[in-house]
């Protein structure tokens, strides 16, 4: 019942370790181990190849590595085998670091200093009161309720939209496409943490960004193939918005002469907002095998019909 980690190496031998010294029991082996064991019955990894999946007779289960398994190909998975996203605390915390340090910026005018500071300009602007700002979040999954939960405290007027109805304390919630051009219409900023889909590609277009009030800004943590970039200056250039985070891009790495870059009013990470940490990720999969030997319910079993 080996598992099998094809992911990053440095980070592979922290989970060596974890496997060892808390689930001995779980042969655990890595890409550079040699040949992939006959005996595979859980794959750890990022995007794994059909090449590697046709090579693992004994598979059942695939543990992404990541929160997101849209780089994942399922119909390169055999039907019967399982396919589970990360959820573990630390990526949960990354997020939450990165998503309250965005909105903190966005309502307090950070992208207009960085550009005043940069023209060697003293201008101050009026401060709103949290409580005057609505603030609203795409997808109310493990990531998107654990900012609310973080926002919450700072007083900021909270409102959140999924596909199925969420009932979140303190969070004005909405459900479904016919509620999403009223629930953007009630946001000052707008932060995406969806996961990409069919059903979500291209969601953050014109259309849908013209909804916001102007003023608006944006911040997409979810995946860059969410955004529509040329729609998104564009409303920047016609100043409907005022401003946007992106710590996701199509492609990545964002090429150098991408305008995106050089935007005065866009902010772009190197889709750092946030990372499995390998101690507590390794540990979340350990006890999902555990779940998995017990005849239990995995956490974080994906809906391959969904695509999340
Ligand atoms: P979850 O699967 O827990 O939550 C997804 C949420 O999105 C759910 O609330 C779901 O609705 C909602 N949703 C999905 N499809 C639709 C749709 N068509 N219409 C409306 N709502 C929809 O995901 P996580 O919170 O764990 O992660 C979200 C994403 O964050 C990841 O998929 C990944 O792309 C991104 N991410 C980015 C990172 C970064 O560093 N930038 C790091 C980690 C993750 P419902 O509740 O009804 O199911
Ligand atoms: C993830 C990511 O999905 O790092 O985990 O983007």
């Amino acid at each position: 019942m080996t598992l099998l980690y094809t992911s990053d190496p440095t980070r592979g031998a922290i989970w060596r370790a974890i496997f060892a010294a808390e689930a001995p029991d779980i042969p655990f082996v890595t890409a550079q181990d040699g040949g992939p064991p006959a005996d595979t019955r859980y794959l750890a990894a990022w995007a794994p190849t059909p090449a590697l999946i046709a090579q693992l007779p004994a598979l059942e289960v695939v543990f992404s590595i990541g929160a997101g398994i849209d780089q994942m190909d399922p119909a390169a998975l055999p039907p019967h085998v399982r396919l589970v996203r990360m959820i573990e605390p630390g990526i949960t915390q990354g997020m939450v670091e990165y998503g309250v340090m965005a909105t903190l910026m966005l309502h307090r005018d950070m992208i207009h200093y960085r550009a005043a500071q940069g023209e060697r300009r003293w201008a101050p602007r009026p401060s709103l009161p949290a409580a005057s700002r609505r603030v609203g979040v795409l997808g109310l999954g493990e990531l998107g309720r654990a900012l609310l939960a973080a926002l919450r405290p700072f007083g900021f007027a909270l409102s959140g939209w999924s596909r199925s109805p969420r009932a979140i304390e303190g969070v004005d919630t909405h459900a479904g496409d016919a509620a999403l051009p009223s629930f953007l219409a009630a946001c000052d900023i707008l932060i995406c943490l969806l996961p990409l889909t069919e059903d979500t590609r291209g969601i953050l277009d014109r259309r849908n960004l013209s909804c916001l009030p102007p003023g608006a800004a944006v911040v997409n943590v979810g995946r860059g193939g969410h955004l529509v970039a040329d729609d998104l200056i564009a409303l920047l250039d016609e100043a409907h918005l005022s401003a946007a985070v992106l710590d996701v891009t199509d492609p990545e790495p964002l090429p150098a002469d991408h305008p995106l870059f050089a935007h005065p009013r866009v902010l772009v990470t190197p889709h750092i907002a946030s990372a499995t940490r390998p101690e507590s990720g390794a540990r979340a999969v350990i006890a999902n095998i555990r779940r998995h030997l017990a005849g239990e319910e995995m956490t974080g079993i994906v809906a391959r019909t969904r695509g999340y």
